[in-house]
């Protein structure tokens, strides 16, 4: 058996040919060479890819979009906040409408008229050197082509004559147009009375007017614009006439978030008038809108049409309707005149709704009609969208008929 003795294990040990040590020396140099190689390759071949600028941007915009659609995920799931209704755009155009911006609108829509009652009178004031009888002539015949009436042309040429005819020099055509303007100011004698709001309960308005004329459309932008005051409304389609006038103001309905009461084609208009009473009623809304048919046979089945929605809905609400408004459309000229005559027989009207006053020379006959029925006039509409329609204010109907 082979046994080592402890002087022979030192003496192997000594002489092992790999000493520790020496190990060491090689194994520090190697590491911090490679460490350079590393060094250098990161610098030179491994540098990532520039991104360019517009795509940093892309990519932090679809960040920001992901980390929103995450908080907004975070805030639905607590079910802490009430679930909030988006503001229909028509609401928002409304609300973020300025004066000056309407005025603009107004000015634009009456231009027609505006240029109808004064261009030629304009220049006629200039040449001329005395205030006549002639001159006064010229201008009854454009107060009258501006379908403002006879008795209005009558009414505004002896105020004219009275103030100018005595002074001994010619007014220039901007004193006799302010003068005018005054006299329009004065007929309507202020801006009209309140409409009349149940002390409890809805409003119930019923809408009334011949085919065309702008009843749904102005139904609409009413309630855009009655929602846009924080009002709740409910819209109710009582022309059962046509489908399409039913798919039209549920149209608005969606558009505005605003429920409609509907039934089918051919429905009795009353029973849908009672239904949307009841629910006004049961809801709470502050306004009822009820549109109706303009295009029945005769006005006999019209009047038999009105009278019974009229009957069926004060079964429910005793006092409704609170406002029967006409619409009538301006470019209708002395037509419009002649319908607001024969709905005066047919229902008992307490306001007037003109529209399309853009794009028609005849925006005088708001004054005519004034002068004639003396209806107030609640709302003009001079386009298409939803803010194109507002109170009718007389100072800034007759700014803009007379200030170029
Ligand atoms: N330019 C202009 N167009 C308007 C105005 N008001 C309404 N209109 C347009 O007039 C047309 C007829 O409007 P409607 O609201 O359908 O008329 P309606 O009285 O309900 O008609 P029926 O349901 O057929 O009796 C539509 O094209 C409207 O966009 C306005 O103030 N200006
Ligand atoms: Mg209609």
């Amino acid at each position: 058996m082979l046994t080592w003795s402890s002087e022979q294990l030192a003496q192997t040990l000594s002489t092992t040919p790999v000493d520790s040590n020496s190990w060491l020396i090689y194994l520090l140099p190697l590491c911090l060479l490679a460490l350079l190689i590393l060094f250098i390759l990161q610098k030179t071949h491994w540098k990532r890819p520039k991104i360019p600028p517009t795509e940093v941007a892309a990519i932090r915009a679809e960040n920001e979009k992901l980390a929103q659609k995450a908080e907004a995920h975070a805030h639905n799931s607590t079910h802490t906040e009430p679930v909030k209704v988006a503001v229909a755009h028509d609401v928002q155009d409304i609300l973020a409408d300025s004066e000056t911006s309407w005025m603009a609108r107004l000015r634009d829509g009456l231009s027609k008229t505006r240029t109808q009652l004064s261009s030629s009178l304009g220049q006629l004031f200039g040449s001329k050197k005395v205030f006549n009888d002639e001159l006064l002539e010229e201008l009854h015949e454009n107060l009258y082509r501006s379908d403002m009436g006879v008795e209005t042309a009558d009414r505004m040429v002896s105020v004219l004559r009275k103030k100018f005819s005595g002074e001994a020099s010619m007014p220039s055509w901007a004193d006799v147009s302010r003068a005018m303007k005054d006299e329009v100011v004065s007929i309507f004698g202020g801006a009209p009375a309140p409409l009349n709001y149940p002390a409890s309960g809805p409003m119930v308005i019923l809408v009334v007017g011949v085919n065309g004329v702008g009843k749904t459309t102005s139904i609409g932008k009413l309630t855009a614009r009655f929602v846009s005051e924080g009002k709740s409304v409910l819209l109710c389609a009582g022309d059962t006439f046509r489908a399409a006038a039913i798919e039209q103001l549920s149209v608005w309905g969606d558009r505005l978030n605003v429920t409609v009461i509907k039934h089918q084609q051919g429905a009795d208009p009353a029973s849908v008038a009672f239904d949307g009473v009841k629910a006004a009623k049961a809801r709470g809304v502050d306004i009822l809108l009820i549109d109706t048919a303009g295009r029945l046979h005769s006005k006999a089945e019209l009047m038999d049409e009105l009278a019974k929605i009229k009957r069926v809905i004060q079964k429910e609400l005793p006092e409704a309707p609170h406002e029967t408004w006409l619409v009538i459309d301006s470019t209708n000229g002395q037509n419009a005149v002649q319908q607001v005559k024969a709905f005066t027989e047919l229902v008992q009207l307490s306001g007037l709704i003109v529209t399309k006053l853009d794009g028609t020379a005849k925006g005088g006959v708001i004054v005519g009609i004034h002068t004639k029925f003396h209806i107030p006039i609640r709302y003009i509409g001079v386009g298409e969208k939803a803010a194109d329609l507002k109170e009718f204010i007389p100072s800034e109907y007759a700014d803009s008929l007379f200030t170029s």
